[in-house]
């Protein structure tokens, strides 16, 4: 296939073609031509099919509809190629919140043949310079708000050559910039294996991992779980807290909309208030966040049933039954959860409200296969706990990464989970393999002890680890977040101890009980309990 990337950077540094996960793309949807540009599928091909007029971004103050978008972006895209000399298959630093600008610079980059490079609004220069330096970027365009920060790691990345702002007004903007080039701009013609994103995890623990995907990766995202799990229309409106630069984000806030013609809303600022407010001001439909916001969210229930909300997908951790229950009671919706990853671009096992089942994730999306096996890669039976293999049309390729040969053994990648896998085919999440807790020879998944913990009405939240203990090797200790009101005393470890014992299997029950104000997470949401885990130890 004729690759349009001048720039060879990223196929020089794939995966050697050994380490390479097996790709499924024999389910209909997935036979993609050779030459292939997303951004041609998902905004152009609306304004050519006579739907330019329709609505695609929402955002306070702001309504685009596709032929407004691609005017923009067709703009930007005149400006990397004209004023800063972007060859197809250079890598573009984006650093922005969600805003309407940050999905015409995405756009842009990609209708150039460049590589989006997309960085969480919340990073540090250390952070942002890890990027520059890993994906080894010479352009940036940054929302001004965040200016600071990228400046700062400019300042230690020589390679960095311009950075460009958007979203204020200023002689030297990214706006005033865009005034001056054409509204047309012909996309690079791309080979449909040309990567066209570079996304870093975010990490829980250790140095960040860039991963790499194609064009034809984003479209079959939208062909496969999107379209017959989401099952979304035109007519849908979608809203969600995860950043752009997390693929959760990407896919449930700009990609599984525009491949559909519908349209999203885009909030700077994420929290539980302001996405009810989101819901109910500009009428969505569709919900994406994780676990805990759903929770926090289930309180305005009453408004949240008067509201146009129809479909929630919860993905980024795990799901606690609890909070599934509790989110069908308060706003009569059955959650779609989901498991999605970085280095798998989008959701892989879900469950659609007909078919989800308390405490599992669910079966394999169209698509894609998975199964549990032992620590020798062989299958293990229904009903045994093991580790989590999946693989179909998208997959794990790392860039320049010895980390490639852990995920990906045998064609099958591995996500780092625990899983298991009833007889009727519904896979039920245990723990990240590194969190199972060994205690006095017992194997205990914290988050089972976490969800019998968030059954009791004095919890807000909660996280379990595995603390060393000289005698038992490791002890469950609970780290515990109170409702306002409750008090934090000894007679209330003692109660939330008795609670998991009658409430699941004793020997689970948390030893130790630490009372916190919060947990820490990161910027995607997720549970740190390494940072946990340090503190445990010292206790
Ligand atoms: C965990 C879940 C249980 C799991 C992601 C949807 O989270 C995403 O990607 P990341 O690379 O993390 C991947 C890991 O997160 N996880 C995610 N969803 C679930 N565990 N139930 C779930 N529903 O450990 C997985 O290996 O940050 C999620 C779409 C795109 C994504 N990138």
């Amino acid at each position: 296939m004729p690759s349009a990337h001048v720039d060879t950077f990223a196929r020089d540094n794939l995966p050697p073609a050994e380490e390479l996960p097996v790709f499924l793309l024999e389910l209909p949807g997935l036979q993609f031509p050779e030459q292939l540009n997303c951004a041609g599928e998902l905004l152009d091909r609306h304004v050519v099919e006579g739907r330019g007029e329709r609505l695609c971004l929402r955002a306070p103050g702001v309504h685009w509809t596709y032929a407004d978008l691609q005017e923009k972006a067709n703009r930007i895209a005149n400006v990397l190629v004209h004023d800063l000399g972007v060859v197809p298959g250079n890598r573009v630093l984006l650093h922005a919140p969600n805003t309407p600008m940050m999905v015409a610079v995405w756009f842009a980059v990609i209708k150039a043949g460049a590589i989006a490079v997309a960085t969480m609004p919340l990073l540090r220069a250390k952070e942002l310079k890890a990027v520059i330096d890993k994906a080894q970027v010479h352009h940036a365009l940054c929302h001004a708000s965040l200016a600071e920060e990228l400046h700062s790691a400019a300042l230690q990345c020589p390679r960095l050559r311009r950075i460009l702002h958007f979203d204020y007004r200023g002689p030297d903007s990214l706006e005033t910039l865009m005034s001056r080039q054409s509204p047309q701009f012909e996309n690079a013609d791309t080979a449909a294996d040309d990567t066209c994103l570079i996304a870093f995890t975010s990490g829980t623990t250790g140095v960040p991992k860039a991963t790499m995907h194609f064009h034809r990766d984003v479209m079959a995202v939208c062909a496969c779980w999107a379209r017959h799990t989401l099952r979304a229309t035109e007519d849908d409106v979608f809203i969600g807290s995860p950043p752009l630069a997390f693929t959760f984000g990407l896919g449930g806030l700009v990609l599984f909309p525009m491949a559909i013609g519908a349209s999203t809303v885009l909030l700077e600022r994420a929290g539980p208030v302001q996405l009810l407010e989101g819901i109910l001001e500009f009428g969505a439909t569709v919900l994406f966040t994780a676990p805990t916001s759903y929770r926090t969210l289930a309180a305005r229930g009453a408004e949240l049933r008067r509201s146009a909300l129809r479909r929630c997908v919860s993905a980024g951790e795990a799901l606690p039954i609890s909070t599934r229950s509790l989110w069908r009671e308060a706003t009569g919706i059955e959650l779609i959860d989901g498991i999605g990853a970085t280095e798998m671009l989008h959701i892989f096992i879900s469950a659609d409200e007909s078919e989800a089942r308390p405490g599992a994730t669910g079966k394999p999306a169209p698509g894609y296969e998975a199964r549990v096996v032992d620590d020798d890669g062989h299958v293990v039976p229904p009903g045994t706990v093991g580790r989590l293999a999946v693989r179909g049309p998208t997959g794990c390729r790392y860039l320049a990464d010895e980390r490639q040969r852990a995920y990906v053994r045998g064609g099958w990648n591995y996500t780092g989970d625990t899983y298991l896998m009833d007889a009727d085919g519904y896979f039920f999440y245990q723990a990240r393999t590194d969190d199972m807790i060994i205690s006095a020879g017992y194997n205990i998944a914290g988050p089972e002890v976490e969800e019998a913990l968030m059954l009791h009405p004095a919890v807000a939240e909660c996280a379990v680890i595995g603390s060393p203990h000289a005698e038992r090797g490791q002890i469950v200790r609970a780290f515990v977040a109170l409702r306002p009101g409750q008090e934090e005393s000894e007679a209330m470890v003692k109660e939330l101890q008795d609670f998991v014992k009658r409430t699941i299997a004793p020997y689970k029950y948390p030893r130790a009980i630490d009372f916190v104000s919060a947990l820490p997470r990161t910027q995607t949401g997720k549970l740190q309990r390494f940072k946990l885990r340090a503190d445990g130890g010292t206790r």
